[in-house]
């Protein structure tokens, strides 16, 4: 192996140089030593599958402070900078060849880009020791998975890669010239408290040529752990181009009669109940952020890219977050990020105990009251403080499908959103385009009084996937439609909203999404009737009270029924015109987008003139 890089051996000791030698990739080598010799690191360490590597990566993390222990043998907390809490839109780019622009998304010439961000990255690891990890995206050995390599001069960040994702350094040995994604990651200077300093050197750029993300100065793991959301970036263009779907959906089994379990995927904006929903505890979650989808014999399979949960902490409390709240307090391994530390233990906002009024918080030594640079009021925790976990902690997970190398089978897509008054608590779609135009294409959420700016403002949110795209709209939502009429067996596609409300009053409690759930599994099978109205097919009234009763233990009274499924039939008009104008404002927007909407309108006029402004379902 000629390369005068590797022949460093301060850089590469001779026991990191055999185990890169049993990988036969010279893409792999050019890949690494470019990067060595770019930022510079004092060492190189490959971490592989061991058990010791996975506890040094741990032990690392802590000894030198980037993760902290709790009382909890197992548990440990992570801060990230006060201005380092999210994902950063403004410095995340996608780049493009020519520069070329795409609707929605945040472009940048390519070589332009790359230089920009190259030269920042010079010299950024002297005095670390750069980590590269070998990983799975998807069970290992299975048809259906991706590869990927993370390089990352954090222990967090590649701590918490390796609970969320399986580790595959074996499948790189045993395979020469293996393809992978390619992640390179560098936290910058830190400060005392080991987060980063130079935010304003922020940035997390996509190469979809290269199939590579670089990102710098950054410690959130929404921004530097590879194959979460950086690889989405990438694999939607993948799949685009190779006609399958990389999707922002949980995948979850529902049990049915007789031991049946139907495997559901879905789609739901940040905080409108996609983690609670696969977690509901009667049923069995598979995963809750990332599925690949792809046709297998006329039918689609689904996978979980990941093993593991990197999940919203803000609000999780016993009552209504069980399944949560049994894996965060149980002896298995947790990284807290960016709660309240007081007395060795975590505290975050709503989780309906008495919180601490000081401690050490994502803002440093914190006491209740205290105000930052902009002199807002800093809370005990951020709201988007997280918990990461592994999935094999969840008492509810199917293993057998997370672990399954085929996928399971996906007999129903579920898209959720946050309307006040528009869409029914639940609802399945007419057909394939129904559901992809009218539910998928037409997700919105309203902003809500915990989040900056205006109540009820309602944001877009095709499928979802807003702020991880990386291809054209048009172009993504063409390829949705021609995937669905290449598949003999077609999911049935759901919409559901748990947040409709009025006199200011949410008409169901959180727990109901449970009988939704049996119902949608019983629409798949086709085991209940429903009622057709203008935006699709809804459920009866027989159908939910006993399931309410045998569920719940709740009384459903046909007042209820009515006020949650009554059509509204202005609101929606309203809805199909908003979303539409987004869509003309498109040069790509498929046909069948337009098609779907106009028609949809039509029938929604045609009920407004029989019927007014709202339709009960007992009308129907
Ligand atoms: C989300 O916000 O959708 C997440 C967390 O899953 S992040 O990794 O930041 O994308
Ligand atoms: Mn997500």
């Amino acid at each position: 192996m000629k390369n005068s890089v590797l022949e460093n051996t301060e850089v590469f000791p001779i026991s990191e140089l055999n185990k890169i030698e049993l990988i036969d990739n010279k893409e792999l080598l050019e890949f690494v030593t470019h990067y060595v010799d770019l930022m510079k690191p004092s060492s190189v360490y490959f971490v592989t599958d061991s058990k010791e590597d996975y506890e040094l990566i741990r032990k690392k993390s802590l000894d030198n402070g980037e993760e902290r222990q709790l009382k909890s043998s197992n548990h440990t907390y992570h801060f990230d900078n006060y201005y380092d809490q999210a994902r950063d839109k403004e410095n995340t780019k996608v780049l493009t060849v020519g520069g070329e622009k795409l609707p929605f998304i945040n472009t940048m010439e390519r070589d332009s880009g790359i230089s920009e961000i190259e030269n920042l990255m010079k010299g950024i690891m002297k005095g670390r020791t750069m980590l590269v990890g070998f990983f799975s995206l998807g069970p290992k050995d299975s048809p259906l998975s991706g590869k990927a390599v993370q390089i990352t001069d954090s222990y967090y960040v590649m701590h918490s890669e390796m609970m969320l994702y399986r580790t595959d350094y074996e499948y790189f040995v045993k395979n020469p010239g293996t393809d992978f994604l390619r992640f390179v990651h560098s936290q910058g200077e830190v400060d005392s408290r080991k987060t980063t300093k130079n935010i304003k050197s922020r940035r997390v750029f996509f190469d979809l040529e290269g199939e590579r993300s670089l990102s710098i100065n950054t410690q959130y793991a929404g921004n530097t752990v590879g194959l979460k959301k950086l690889a989405f970036r990438l694999t939607i263009s993948k799949a685009l181009r190779e006609g399958w779907l990389a999707e922002h959906m949980f995948l979850m089994g529902v049990n049915g009669k007789e031991n049946r379990v139907t495997y559901f995927t879905g789609a739901f904006p940040s905080a409108c109940g996609k983690t609670s929903t696969c977690m509901v505890p009667s049923e069995r979650i598979v995963g809750d952020d990332l599925v690949f989808i792809r046709i297998k014999e006329g039918n689609a399979r689904g996978i979980n890219l990941e093993s593991g949960v990197f999940g919203i902490i803000d609000g999780v409390n016993r009552e209504d977050d069980r399944t949560i709240w049994e894996v965060l307090h149980s002896n298995d391994e947790v990284i807290f990020s960016n709660v309240l530390i007081n007395d060795g233990s975590p505290y975050w906002n709503g989780m309906g105990v008495a919180i601490p009024d000081n401690g050490e918080n994502h803002s440093g030594p914190w006491k209740k009251g205290n105000k930052d640079l902009e002199s807002k009021e800093i809370p005990a925790s951020h709201k988007n403080a997280r918990f990461t976990v592994k999935l094999s902690s969840f008492k509810g997970l199917d293993k057998g499908a997370l672990e399954n190398k085929e996928g399971v089978p996906v007999e129903g897509i579920i898209f959720g959103g946050r309307d006040s008054d528009t869409w029914p608590p639940v609802c399945e779609a007419l057909s394939w385009d129904h559901g992809v135009v009218n539910k998928g294409a037409s997700i919105e959420s309203e902003s809500t009084a915990a989040s900056i700016g205006k109540i009820g403002v309602r944001t877009f949110n095709a499928m979802s996937i807003m702020e991880f795209l990386s291809v054209d709209l048009g172009k993504y939502l063409q390829n949705y439609i021609e995937f669905g009429s290449k598949l003999v067996k077609k999911p049935l596609i759901f919409a559901v909203n748990y947040f409709l409300k009025e006199r200011d009053t949410f008409l169901n409690d959180k727990v109901d999404k449970a009988v939704w759930l049996k119902w949608m599994e019983r629409r798949v099978h086709g085991e209940v009737e429903a009622l057709s109205t203008p935006i699709g097919f809804i459920p009866k009234y027989e159908d939910l009270k006993p399931l309410f009763q045998n569920i719940l233990n709740k009384n459903y009274t046909k007042e209820q029924y009515e006020n949650q499924f009554k059509i509204r039939v202005a609101k929606l008009i309203e809805k199909d015109k908003r979303i539409r104008e987004v869509y003309s404002g498109m040069k790509t927007t498929p046909p069948q987008v337009f098609k779907e909407l106009d028609d949809e309108i039509t029938r929604l006029n045609r009920a407004k003139l029989q019927y007014g402004e709202e339709l009960s379902p007992f009308k129907l």
